[in-house]
């Protein structure tokens, strides 16, 4: 056996790949793309939501609200010490994030116009997020896999703050329950997009799963989300605005209607309603965090002198 192939019989028996581990280039490159855009987009993802903290209705929910955005953090953090365990710089990645060539989730790139947004973000997006990352506790590679397992943990959490935030709107008044059918009128598409593209036009899944990297391809994702959303939206009482949605018996499964391709491509080329605002957010916290990075270096290297002075 060919080191390739080794690799691949580890994989097929589900032997997790780790760092020092022999592995294809293309597998290397897959990973470091795929894990530095899930930290971009944990990263970025902070910044919809982070907008309403101050404006969060109770102190409750503000409570709330900062422990979700303090967890995307935290994930972000993660993530990139994964994609650093395949030899990438972290510094490398966020070039890439403030020059605008890396790519994060589309979803990111959507304005919160009222609260109920940041209930829709929580049942929508964070609810397609753990359909899309419990089957990355078992990614085939360790460091992956296994942070994971912590950020699974906690987007389940997020994903109930949300839907609380949607119950207690649609048990409100009537301009509550105005709001949160506009919010659900205006995330709904986006959260679907954010799964990628059809399978048809996705170039990386084939590969992806002989390398177990992805267990299910992005349409068989988005269904398990329509199918979980269906029954969820009659609790909320809301219509999710797609009229194709409807039962088919023969499936087992909800049909639905045409994504908008174009909307999708558009965001991911930049050219969405917030992309700019975004990364200029971003270059302009890490510029004003320089001197936290430079102090925390300082004292790290003050550190090691003293340590070699005792040795
Ligand atoms: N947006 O061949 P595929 C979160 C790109 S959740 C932008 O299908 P792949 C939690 C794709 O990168 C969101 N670009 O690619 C949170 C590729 O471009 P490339 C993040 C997209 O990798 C919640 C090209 O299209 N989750 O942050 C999108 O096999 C609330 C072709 O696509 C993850 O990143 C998109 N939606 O499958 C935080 C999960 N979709 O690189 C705050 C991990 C596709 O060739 C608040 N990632 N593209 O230039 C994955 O599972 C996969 O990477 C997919 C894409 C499924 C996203």
């Amino acid at each position: 056996m060919n080191l390739e192939e080794k690799f691949q019989s580890k994989v097929d028996q589900e032997i997790k790949i780790e760092p020092k581990d022999w592995m294809p280039d293309a597998y290397r490159k897959t990973l470091i793309r795929q894990i530095s855009q899930h930290a971009h987009s944990e990263i970025v993802g902070m910044l919809p939501e982070g907008n309403w903290i101050t404006r969060a209705p109770s102190l409750r929910r503000k409570v709330g609200l900062i422990a979700k955005v303090q967890d995307e953090a935290g994930h972000g953090l993660y993530l990139y010490a994964a994609a650093e365990t395949l030899g990438v710089e972290r510094n490398t990645l966020f070039e890439q994030l403030h020059d605008g060539s890396a790519k994060y989730s589309s979803i990111f790139n959507y304005p919160t116009l009222s609260w109920a947004d940041i209930g829709s973000i929580g049942w929508l997006v964070d609810g397609a997020a753990i359909m899309n990352q419990v089957p990355l506790c078992r990614c085939s590679f360790g460091p992956y896999a296994r942070a994971m397992v912590r950020v699974c943990k906690e987007e389940s959490f997020h994903q109930r703050q949300g839907f609380e935030i949607l119950l207690a709107l649609s048990k409100g008044t009537e301009a509550q329950k105005a709001m949160l059918q506009e919010s659900v009128n205006r995330w709904w598409w986006p959260s679907m997009m954010m799964f990628g593209p059809s399978d048809a036009d996705s170039p990386h899944t084939a590969r992806s799963m002989k390398w177990k990297i992805k267990r299910f391809t992005n349409d068989e994702l988005r269904q398990k989300f329509v199918d979980v959303c269906y029954e969820q939206a009659k609790v909320l009482n809301v219509t999710l605005p797609d009229p194709d949605i409807k039962w088919n018996e023969e499936r087992g499964h909800f049909d639905y209607g045409e994504i908008n391709w174009d909307e999708f491509w558009d965001v991911v080329k930049g050219n969405g309603p917030c992309n700019k605002q975004r990364i200029a957010t971003r270059v302009k916290a890490h510029e004003e965090g320089a001197w936290v990075r430079e102090a925390a270096m300082a004292y790290a290297e003050k550190q090691e002198q003293r340590k070699n002075k005792v040795a």
